[in-house]
């Protein structure tokens, strides 16, 4: 992984975060194996569980994640997924986001999820998740239409955390000065 080349990992307020990713075509299919190392290698360096195009500034429907990797690396590549059926039943669980570091918060989502996507070869795949899986995969698709885990968040909260990150962030660059 170390001699891949790593990409830049994009902050909130860019643009393509907030915007809706376009489905992965067969004309992309170059760019998506050039791609998917390169977002694998940035999330371990990060460290993060899950990275998604946008976050690299690519709008296509594509997400990496690996929720076990201190035990044993486990890497995904997820090509146009989609979740096609989640449990009644909630679960809290805190998230952070490699696009707003350092900020954390407890964000409700339905505890189980039914993902469809595609692997890089376009062999048609299906699985069940829950726990920490289940959250990333939503954290995941939620960034390939726009949402960030903040929307989530009721708007005092949401506006707390995006003051206290932009604040942060004009500090750090006033000390690289
Ligand atoms: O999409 C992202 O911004 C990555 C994000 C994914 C995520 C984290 C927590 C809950 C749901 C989704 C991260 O990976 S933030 C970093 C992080 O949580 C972490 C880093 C190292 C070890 C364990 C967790
Ligand atoms: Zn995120």
């Amino acid at each position: 992984m170390t001699d891949i080349p790593l990409l830049p990992v994009l902050l909130h307020p860019a643009p393509i975060l907030r915007a809706k990713a376009r489905p992965v075509a067969e004309g992309d299919a170059d760019r998506v194996r050039e791609l998917a190392p390169r977002m694998l290698a940035t999330m371990y360096k990060a460290p993060g569980i899950g990275l998604a195009a946008p976050q690299v500034g690519e709008g296509l429907r594509l997400i990496v994640l690996d929720v076990e990797h201190e035990e044993s690396p486990k890497p995904m590549v997820l090509v146009n997924p989609e979740i096609v059926a989640v449990s009644d039943e909630h679960a809290i669980r805190e998230e952070g986001c490699l696009s707003l570091p350092g900020q954390y918060a407890d964000v409700e989502r339905p505890a189980r999820v039914k993902v469809r996507w595609r692997e890089l070869d376009g062999t048609r795949r299906e699985m069940e998740a829950d726990g920490l899986l289940a959250t990333c995969l939503q954290h995941e698709i939620d960034h390939l239409d726009g949402v960030m885990f903040t929307d989530h968040l009721s708007p005092l909260k949401r506006n707390m955390l995006l003051k206290k990150f932009l604040k942060e962030q004009k500090l750090k660059s006033r000390e690289a000065m």
